[in-house]
């Protein structure tokens, strides 16, 4: 079974004015698009077909370039979709704000954590929220496509929240001004969606 192009789950300009339609028209239709198909590509004569992304990215073979750039480039962005909402924005509640706050003392001061693991990323990659078995919560950020699922990459744990910080996530809008296209993803991030992947995964 190929892996498929997963569909976006809100119209391409439901984000606006915080991520705009042409970049979500690109990077969902060219770049995650490229990903998926590479991705099937790479699996061929791997040993891993048939696998779930999560068990290929767990057991990655991380000297194959091509399999490592584009598992992760397809996991990666299937879970960006989905922790983002046009009905976004605000706080996280319930057992996911008390982590947060176990963590990093409150809301703001995660919020700071990992706008700065985001901003201080060199080049493209990601910032993540990730959980800990027995629901501990960290924060960390990692180079190009790879995951915190893979060996000896980020925090470990599983990602709940992340951000694309290559620039094909933000330049058409923002150019070069990476901190107000982290400042504004704050304004779509689905809680209820973070929350319940904390619930699956602690
Ligand atoms: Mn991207």
């Amino acid at each position: 079974m190929a892996f498929e192009l997963p569909k976006l789950p809100y119209a391409h300009d439901a984000l606006e004015p915080h991520v705009d339609a042409r970049t979500m028209e690109i990077h969902h239709g060219k770049h995650h698009n490229g990903y998926t198909t590479n991705l099937n590509n790479a699996l061929e004569g791997s040993g891993m077909e048939g696998k779930s992304i999560e068990e290929v990215l767990k057991n990655m073979d991380m000297n194959n370039g091509a399999l490592r750039n584009n598992a992760g480039g397809f996991y990666n962005h299937s879970l960006f979709w989905e922790i983002m909402s046009p009905n976004g924005g605000g706080k996280p509640s319930g057992a996911l704000a008390d982590a947060i706050e176990a963590s990093f003392g409150s809301f703001d001061d995660f919020k700071d954590t990992f706008s700065k693991a985001a901003a201080t990323r060199f080049g493209s990659g990601w910032a993540w929220l990730c959980v800990h078995a027995g629901g501990k919560v960290e924060v960390c950020s990692s180079a190009n496509q790879d995951n915190p699922i893979m060996p000896g990459i980020g925090c470990g744990g599983t990602p709940i929240l992340g951000i694309d910080v290559w620039e094909h996530a933000y330049y058409l809008n923002y150019q070069n001004r990476r901190p107000d296209y982290i400042s504004a993803f704050f304004n779509v991030v689905n809680w209820d969606k973070v929350s319940e992947l904390f619930e699956q995964n602690k």
